[in-house]
């Protein structure tokens, strides 16, 4: 066991997690004993990842930035980092799209299914939440999200991981600050953020001596808190075009890391996979970050300049998974619901929509279904049969949730290697990984 490679301790504890939930749903105190004594040790996990998020950002990104010899590399790294995001979420929403038109999972929802979706459905809590949430993103103005980076208190930003753009902005402004004055007078300041990070950074390695243990407890309370297994079975073709609209896009960005950084895609994916696991384990980008960072930086050699700016970002405005997501995802309810609506125009509509929806997503559990109502708006769809487009698709998302964040994750990591390759910042990796003591080569 010593000798296992991380990822593969934590898949040993999903399919542990998944085998132990199954096993307690033949018990009928089975969910209440996992909720109450299994689940608290995967959300702890969750919230020391979250906790060392922010510290990290700002010591990777500020040490990247003060290691520029000039500002001008940084704003070319920008301009490309942004850049590259968008042509990847658009090459996924396109891909859900044609998906979505050819094989037509709507089509064969049984008026009946959709009747025994709404009774159970439209009085749930979450969706009117979700409605309500969306309803406050729909009335705000299309800049509000750049209003909302500029933080008016820098210690709070830096206390909530939902306002990671927030954090990066006042980070980016720091570090910028930092490169402009006096090199003597900035050296303790940098030094304090070299050493910084290095700590955070460990401590990334320490955490992950629990995931095998916390992914097992997340995984078991997902199946305790399943749905009724014939409510996803009559989903199961809509769940099954949108996995495998994100399996095309592992595919995509395998090829472009082979083709344009000449590493070998199964290589990249073996030293992401940790990451991508606890994207799936946990379902949130922004709990993933550190781990995502700590991957791409020490076991593919992507340098901090690169890697501190491209991640961050990426995590909070790149969401390639959740765009294929709610492409397929709006295309399926109108199929259902509103098969009028399925024009062409409307679908290029979602293709802007989704793009902007999916950077508007917070980078947590379930914020790419509150976005999707903000693309079935868009498009006319009728406001009275949103709850109920929504209540089509609750049962199979947070499962669908797991596997688009393991995409989001994905993407970004895809991009900061593509993007440190094209600065001539892509090194070699600086650890060789035996066990959970990393050997330092
Ligand atoms: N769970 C979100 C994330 O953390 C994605 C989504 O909800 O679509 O990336």
């Amino acid at each position: 066991m010593k000798r296992l490679p991380l990822h593969w301790k934590i898949m040993i504890g999903m399919v542990l997690g998944i085998l132990f939930g199954l096993l307690m749903t033949r018990f009928s105190t089975g969910t209440q004993f996992v909720t109450d004594w299994i689940k608290p040790l995967g959300d702890i996990f969750v919230k020391m990842l979250k906790l060392i998020a922010v510290p990290l950002i700002v010591a990777s990104l500020i040490k990247g930035i003060s290691d520029l010899k000039d500002i001008s590399k940084f704003k070319v790294m920008g301009l490309r980092t942004i850049g590259i995001y968008i042509v990847t979420t658009i090459i996924a929403i396109s891909i859900g799209l044609t998906l979505v038109n050819t094989f037509k999972p709507g089509n064969g929802i049984s008026q009946e299914t959709v009747q025994n979706l709404k009774d159970k459905y439209a009085s749930n809590t979450s969706i009117q939440e979700k409605m309500e949430e969306a309803t406050k993103q729909k009335e705000s103005s299309p800049l509000q999200f750049i209003v909302d980076m500029v933080p008016d208190n820098a210690i709070s930003a830096m206390g909530d991981n939902k306002l990671m753009l927030q954090v990066i902005f006042f980070t980016i402004l720091l570090g910028i600050s930092l490169l402009l004055i006096d090199e003597k007078n900035a050296k303790p300041l940098k030094e304090f953020f070299d050493s910084l990070n290095d700590v955070v950074l460990k401590m990334v390695d320490l955490i992950m001596l629990l995931a095998p243990y916390a992914v097992f407890a997340l995984l078991a309370t997902v199946v305790v808190t399943a749905d009724d297994p014939d409510v996803l079975l009559a989903l199961l073709k809509y769940a099954g075009v949108v996995v495998f609209g994100l399996f095309l896009m592992v595919v995509f960005y395998s090829t472009l890391v082979g083709v344009y950084t000449k590493k070998s895609p199964i290589w990249f994916l073996t030293q992401i996979a940790p990451a991508q696991l606890l994207a799936f384990s946990t379902s949130s980008s922004a709990a993933t970050l550190p781990v995502t960072m700590e991957r791409v930086e020490e076991h593919i050699g992507v340098d901090k300049e690169v890697s501190s700016f491209v991640l961050p970002v990426g995590a909070t405005i790149n969401m390639d998974g959740t765009s294929l997501y709610q492409a397929v995802a709006s295309v399926f309810i109108m199929q259902v619901l509103w098969p009028e609506g399925l024009t062409f125009s409307n679908q290029l509509i979602i293709i802007l929509t989704a793009l902007m929806a999916s950077i508007g997503s917070a980078a947590v559990p379930g914020a790419g279904m509150v976005m999707l109502v903000i693309v079935l708006d868009s498009i006319g769809f009728p406001a009275d049969l949103l709850p109920i487009g929504l209540a089509l698709i609750f049962a199979v998302d947070r499962p669908l949730d797991m596997c688009r964040t393991m995409i989001n994750v994905t993407g970004d990591a895809t991009v900061s290697m593509v993007v440190a390759k094209s600065v001539g910042k892509l090194g070699k990796p600086h650890v060789q990984e035996w066990d959970d003591n990393y050997e330092k080569v």
